[in-house]
């Protein structure tokens, strides 16, 4: 795409009038086109201030689609910004999946269908608290491959789903220069956090990527987000918690302020709570950006977060996905912060265009306050009156007349003479989710387990004389990958030790078939050691370990280079003596459970085990449970309610609705997830199959089925923060 040059309001008004008067089939044409100034982005020769939000449409369901997408234009948002998922889409070379929950098409078309842009970010390296950033793992087996540099092996993988993303995109009609509704594209993602690593190589694949992507003529602007280089014609972007305090700006007077990532919330781990962000203080920030920075396109992320369904969720992320955005976890409006928000956005919509063409000019008004002044030849005019006192009242004068300017708040007069909003008030309804339980899946009859058996040595077809790397043997097709070993103990050995150190995140040892502890790492960390006390007999043991890691990591150089799973095993004897294990040994695997194999979470595969009653008195862990229940009446959202058990993860109807980790507490004491959205897609009406595998072996008996939904109530006119955790 060429540059855009400036051209100045007068002369953009006299193209939109000539569009008007040529008539309806130009002004398709003409009004599809997007080029941009040091302003803003133009689209169909206007300048715009768009609010947009993310909603990746793999976190929630096409029957969720509609909804989610009413709810950001009633919300006041013009542009729908989502990551593009390669490891969904292709999960092997060549071989394409862009059905269902991953219907990118269906999605992008029901963007259009309401009337909002879209703002398309292939990447193809994501993050995103997505599995291994979005790289399909076969990636990793690309002989002589190097992610995220100059390598040609990586660039030539890069480079084709880009283009199959972009052909599909053409061929549907999709970009605005083709009357669709894709305005925007991003190429990598924040890449300047790992371009030091990369060198030279660093750099020149940075303009490698640009170039590339120019070169697919998509007729709509590229960006690259936290990427001060962005070579021209690509739109370096800010992503961040507070972008009108941080960002340097654009690295070009002809490129626009743009906003790709304003942090609602943030996302979480199992172990850490959740993050809270006020509709304040966003609201603050938005308003401080507009006004410093001249900013025309913000970004919240996530506008809606959702659920990381399956195995989709990076190392530890939790299966909820940003549930404190606008639209929670279940697609429902949260308030304040929604319509909060929402008034800002009708408050900045009246005047953007005084906003985008008028001169600016910026003064102070005391020690910690400032004016920013936006103001036309016509007589528009519009002010932000910031007040970056987080204790104090500032009473000031502005234009001969007083105000008071609450404590750490931005005032908005629209005419330069009267307040209509400011950001620390809250005037817009206040909410309280409710959780109303349905029913306890507490009859012990109705529950049958399974008891996964331990995997020994003689069990095993892959043999190896080394501790292999984890995620090089499961593929991701498993979280689960068993080491097995056999120790012959002929001297004495007495209170025998296990000591396992691993770049998993879990462990759980047994010995001759016998649990003896587990053990799991955190989010901070690399690496954690189990050690637990085991029974030996003498003469041949079979030593098994389950590790366990709970989604791939995302993000940081050389991904390709990382080490996971068990790197020490030895044995310790009170005598002093060591059996090293790691060395000299032949260790057998095996990937993934017996019941992951047989998919018996699905109905047609039951009866592929046996299942018995269940015994509330025996734990026993790696345990499968299962029953029926029937789906809650109604149209609220249901979540199953899992803090009564241990970590693993909970089918309906075949469907994976996540892994739930509710025995890691934070450090108040609490599991961080606790509710468990099941899509209302994912039920019939009677007799939904629930099936939970539990590591450690939980109480099933206090599982509960629930429904979802918010009372609202109206706000008192205070400056004082509303949005609570519920
Ligand atoms: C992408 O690679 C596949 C082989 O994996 C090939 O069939 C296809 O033509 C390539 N597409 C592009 C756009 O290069
Ligand atoms: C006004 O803006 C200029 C340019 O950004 C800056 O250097 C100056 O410090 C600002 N003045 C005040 C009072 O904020
Ligand atoms: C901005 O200021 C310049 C110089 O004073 C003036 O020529 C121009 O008309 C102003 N722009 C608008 C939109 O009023
Ligand atoms: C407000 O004050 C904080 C703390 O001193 C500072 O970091 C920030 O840049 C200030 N923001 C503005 C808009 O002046
Ligand atoms: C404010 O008052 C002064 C003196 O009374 C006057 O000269 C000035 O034009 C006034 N400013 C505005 C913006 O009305
Ligand atoms: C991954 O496993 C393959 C065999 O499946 C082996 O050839 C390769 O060296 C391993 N790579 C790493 C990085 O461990
Ligand atoms: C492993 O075997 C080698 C060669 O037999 C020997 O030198 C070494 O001491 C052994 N290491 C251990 C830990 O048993
Ligand atoms: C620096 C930082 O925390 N960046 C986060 C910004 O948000 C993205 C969401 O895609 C995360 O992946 C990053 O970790």
């Amino acid at each position: 795409m060429k540059m855009a040059v400036r051209i100045s309001f007068w002369l953009l008004l006299v193209c939109v009038l000539v569009m008007f008067i040529n008539g309806t089939s130009q002004q398709q044409q003409e009004g599809s086109l997007v080029k941009y100034d040091g302003r803003s982005l133009i689209i169909g020769g206007e300048r715009k201030i768009l609010f947009s939000g993310s909603i990746h449409y793999s976190r929630s369901t096409p029957q969720m689609w509609p909804s989610l997408i009413a709810k950001a234009k009633d919300g006041g948002l013009d542009v729908i910004q989502t990551y593009v998922f390669w490891n969904l889409h292709e999960p092997q070379p060549g071989q394409y999946d862009f059905t269902g929950r991953y219907d990118l098409v269906k999605f992008i078309k029901e963007v259009q269908a309401q009337g909002l842009y879209i703002c398309l970010r292939i990447g193809p390296y994501i993050e995103s608290e997505w599995t291994y950033g979005g790289f399909p793992f076969w990636l990793h087996d690309i002989p002589g491959i190097s992610y995220r540099t100059d390598n040609e092996p990586f660039k030539f993988y890069m480079q084709n789903f880009t283009t199959k993303i972009v052909n599909l995109m053409k061929s549907e009609s999709l970009y605005a220069s083709q009357g669709g509704p894709i305005i925007l594209s991003q190429i990598e993602n924040e890449y300047q956090n790992v371009e030091p690593a990369f060198g030279s190589k660093g750099y020149s694949y940075v303009r490698w990527a640009a170039s590339m992507a120019v070169g697919l003529q998509t007729g709509v602007p590229w960006v690259m987000c936290k990427q001060t280089d962005a070579p021209d014609s690509v739109i370096n972007t800010c992503n961040g918690m507070r972008c009108g305090e941080s960002f340097a700006g654009p690295n070009s007077p002809n490129k626009p302020s743009m906003w790709t990532e304003n942090w609602t919330s943030f996302f979480q781990v199992f172990g850490g709570k959740p993050y809270i962000r006020s509709a304040e203080d966003i609201a603050f920030h938005v308003s401080l950006f507009i006004a410093k920075t001249s900013g025309c396109y913000v970004n919240y992320y996530m506008y809606h977060g959702g659920t990381n369904f399956g195995h989709t969720a990076s190392a530890y992320v939790t299966t909820s996905y940003y549930d404190e955005a606008p639209l929670d976890e279940y697609g429902l409006i949260r308030q304040p912060k929604w319509g909060h928000l929402r008034e800002l956005h009708t408050v900045i919509k009246a005047c953007s265009k005084t906003l985008l063409n008028g001169n600016k000019s910026n003064f102070s008004l005391g020690q910690l306050q400032t004016a920013y002044v936006f103001q036309e030849d016509s007589g528009g005019c519009v002010a932000f009156l910031v007040n970056n006192d987080t204790k104090a009242i500032a009473n000031i004068e502005f234009r001969n007349r007083s105000y008071q300017l609450p404590p750490k708040s931005i005032s908005i007069l629209p005419d330069c003479s009267s307040i209509t909003f400011n950001t620390a008030k809250l005037t817009t309804e206040i909410g309280k989710r409710n959780v109303r339980t349905v029913q306890v899946l507490s009859s012990t009859t109705s529950w049958e387990v399974f008891d996964e058996q331990t995997v020994k040595f003689s069990d095993t077809s892959l043999q190896a004389d080394a501790l292999l790397e984890h995620m090089n043997v499961t593929k991701e097709t498993s979280d689960y990958l068993w080491y097995t070993v056999r120790l012959e103990v002929n001297s004495f050995c007495s209170k025998p030790v296990i000591h396992v150190k691993s770049f998993a995140h879990a462990a759980h040892a047994f010995v001759n078939g016998i649990y003896a502890g587990g053990a799991h790492g955190n989010h901070d960390v690399k690496s954690f050691l189990l050690e637990t006390p085991i029974t030996l007999d003498s003469g041949v043991n079979d030593v098994s370990i389950l590790s366990d890691m709970v989604g791939l990591p995302d993000s940081g150089p050389f991904l390709e280079q990382r080490f996971t799973g068990l790197s020490e095993v030895n044995v310790r004897c009170e005598e002093n003596d060591i059996y090293d294990l790691a060395v000299n040994n032949t260790w057998g695997y095996k990937v993934g459970l017996m019941g992951e194999d047989l998919q018996i979470y699905k109905e047609e595969n039951l009866e592929k085990v046996v299942w018995t009653g269940f015994d509330p008195s025996v734990k026993k862990p790696i345990t499968w449970y299962k029953m029926k229940f029937d789906a809650p009446e109604g149209d609220d959202p249901v979540a199953l309610d899992l803090r009564t058990m241990g970590k693993g993860e909970a089918w309906i109807n075949g469907q994976s609705i996540g892994r739930y980790w509710a025995s890691m507490l934070t450090y108040q004491g609490k599991p961080s997830q606790t509710l468990y959205h099941i899509p209302r897609s994912f039920l019939k009406e009677t007799e939904n199959l629930l099936v939970v595998l539990d590591e450690i072996g939980g109480d099933p008996l206090q599982i509960s089925v629930n429904t979802i939904s918010w009372t609202t109530s109206k706000s008192k006119k205070t400056c004082s923060k509303h949005d609570k955790q519920d």
